[in-house]
């Protein structure tokens, strides 16, 4: 059995789009993972800690035959071996990778919670979200990405297409 995920990905230190681009490089590569759209890459102004670079963010969909905690656990070492260091809370990462969508399944645990509990207050998620997304209403929310992007207020938009990726035919980057 497969499931589709939606997974959030944002970069605002060292070569952001190459980091983005290895990510899904590197999901794909995963046994169990196959990623089947890409959004664009936008820019998008930091939210939260403000203290920080621009972010270059997207969102993929990937058909999954893994469970939620090992596409989780997927997710966290790519992280890893992209070299992310974890010191300010929202602070600069080279790369974060969260999950936003599981199926229509709701998942409550202190790790893990799906859908994730902020996707539709973050215009730089919803925005990547409407390049992949190919439902109508968001499972759990019930309401469409443009219902809750209208409920934002525009000084919170902040977010800019930056350009496209072409992950599958690019040479994957030497890793020595
Ligand atoms: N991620 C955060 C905190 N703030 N701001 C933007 N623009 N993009 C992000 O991906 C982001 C953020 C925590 O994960
Ligand atoms: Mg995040
Ligand atoms: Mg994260």
């Amino acid at each position: 059995m497969t499931v589709t995920a939606y997974l959030a990905l944002g970069s605002n230190l060292g070569d952001r789009a190459d980091q983005l681009k290895q990510a899904i490089r590197k999901l794909h590569a995963r046994p169990g993972i196959c990623i089947k759209r890409v959004s664009a890459i936008y820019e998008t102004d930091p939210v939260g800690f403000v203290e920080q670079d621009a972010f270059l963010n997207m969102v993929i969909a990937a058909e999954t035959s893994l469970s939620a905690e090992q596409l989780l656990q997927a997710a966290l070492s790519i992280e890893q071996e992209l070299g992310r260091v974890r010191t300010v809370r929202w602070g600069p990462r080279t790369l974060d990778i969260d999950l936003l969508l599981y199926g229509d399944s709701c998942i409550e645990q202190e790790h893990l919670r799906i859908p994730h509990p902020e996707m539709t207050k973050r215009a730089f998620v919803l925005i990547p979200l409407q390049d992949v997304w190919s439902g109508e209403t968001l499972p759990v929310y019930n309401h469409s990405i443009s219902h809750y992007l209208s409920d934002l207020p525009q000084d919170q938009k902040g977010v800019r297409k930056w350009g496209t990726i072409d992950w599958e035919t690019e040479s994957v980057p030497s890793e020595s």
